[in-house]
């Protein structure tokens, strides 16, 4: 039996985790022979909600189920982790901007940035899904001095597989069909879904769809797509987003597939001229669990334009937290 491996979920009552939990528990980030350990944090009201789903978790006496801990501080939900999702936030509600999301969630980052920095195990891989992702990433980044930048990630996997649907849907092919769709940017209706490189069995994509439906629908629906959901359910994303944090942390995991990669919100190196240290999302290769920014693709004007537009969103952002950093 393999030593068992500590995941810590946050928000670990919400409805992301409700999804989440039970995929992890049942190896589908790690494999079926790997036992693990969920550290779950959440605030303190939530604490009997949270109290339930650990009902639930037990109830499917998963075999790979080692261990559950519940918590209400972050030093004890990070101590030694290898990996963790850090789901909690408040999430947006109809009508509600990005920006008065960004000041209430900036300090929840703060503090688990640092409990990051003094507990967890110094190659813990952090995925930060709770809006707004990129910046919130940012915040933990900065607060986790001991910890190289490149343990912290954020969230596009979702944009990505919304591009790569959109994609099969349009040209009635596989998922598995396509590759090299990436986007670009911010986890926000700025990001910048991008078909440039994208390849539908083996062809380009923009010699197989008209550059109008690219522009004008497969840009749009990618980009709203959280949006038409929440007004949709009422509610945002949930299993569609945990289902990104997996892929997510698999590809990091278990690296990206020859000749494909993911869109990934890394720390900028200055790649494609975006600012250094910015959480921004590129296309990403992953091999023994390094992740590398796809160099030395061409970037036309349009691409270009819509690059920086996310980069100076994103410049914004950090401006309006800069006291958290
Ligand atoms: P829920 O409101 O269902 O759950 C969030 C949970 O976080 C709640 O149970 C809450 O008590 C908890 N929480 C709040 N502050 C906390 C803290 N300081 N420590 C620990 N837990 C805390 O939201 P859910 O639908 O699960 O969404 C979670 C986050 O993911 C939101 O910020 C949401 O906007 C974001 N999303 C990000 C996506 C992405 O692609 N990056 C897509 C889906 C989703 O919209």
């Amino acid at each position: 039996m393999k030593t068992p491996v500590d995941i810590a979920v946050t928000g670990a009552a919400g409805q992301i985790s409700y999804s989440l939990l039970f995929r992890l528990a049942a190896g589908e980030l790690l494999g079926a022979d790997q036992p693990i350990v969920l550290r779950l944090l959440e605030i303190t009201p939530a604490m009997s909600a949270l109290a339930g789903v650990v009902m639930e978790l037990k109830d499917c006496a998963y075999p790979l189920l080692h261990k559950i801990v519940v918590t209400d501080n972050p030093k004890v939900a990070f101590d030694g982790v290898d990996y963790a999702f850090l789901v909690g936030a408040k999430p947006r509600k109809q009508g509600m901007l990005r920006s008065d999301l960004l000041q209430q969630n900036a300090e929840i980052f703060a503090v688990q940035g640092r409990a990051l920095n003094e507990v967890a195990s110094r190659q813990v891989k952090v995925l930060v899904t709770g809006n707004p992702a990129n910046t919130n990433a940012l915040i933990a980044v900065n607060n986790a001095p001991d910890l190289a930048p490149e343990c912290f990630t954020s969230m596009m996997m979702l944009d990505h597989t919304r591009a790569v649907s959109q994609l099969s849907e349009k040209c009635g092919v596989r998922s598995t069909e396509i590759k090299n769709v990436m986007v670009w940017g911010n986890h926000s209706c700025t990001q910048y879904p991008d078909l440039h490189h994208a390849k539908v069995k083996g062809v380009d994509a923009l010699e197989l769809v008209e550059n109008s439906w690219f522009v004008d629908e497969f840009m749009p629906t990618v980009q709203n797509r959280g949006t038409e959901v929440i007004k949709a359910r009422g509610q945002s994303s949930a299993a569609s987003a945990a289902n990104a944090a997996i892929g997510h942390m698999r590809a990091w995991v278990c690296g990206t597939a020859p000749g494909d990669w993911v869109s990934m919100a890394v720390p900028s190196d200055g790649s494609y001229g975006i600012a250094e240290g910015l959480m921004y999302s590129f296309p990403v290769t992953v091999t023994g669990g390094r992740i590398d920014i796809v160099r030395g693709l061409d970037i036309s004007d349009f691409s270009r334009a819509r690059l920086r537009l996310n980069e100076a969103e994103l410049k914004e952002e950090r401006e309006s937290i800069k006291h958290l950093l």
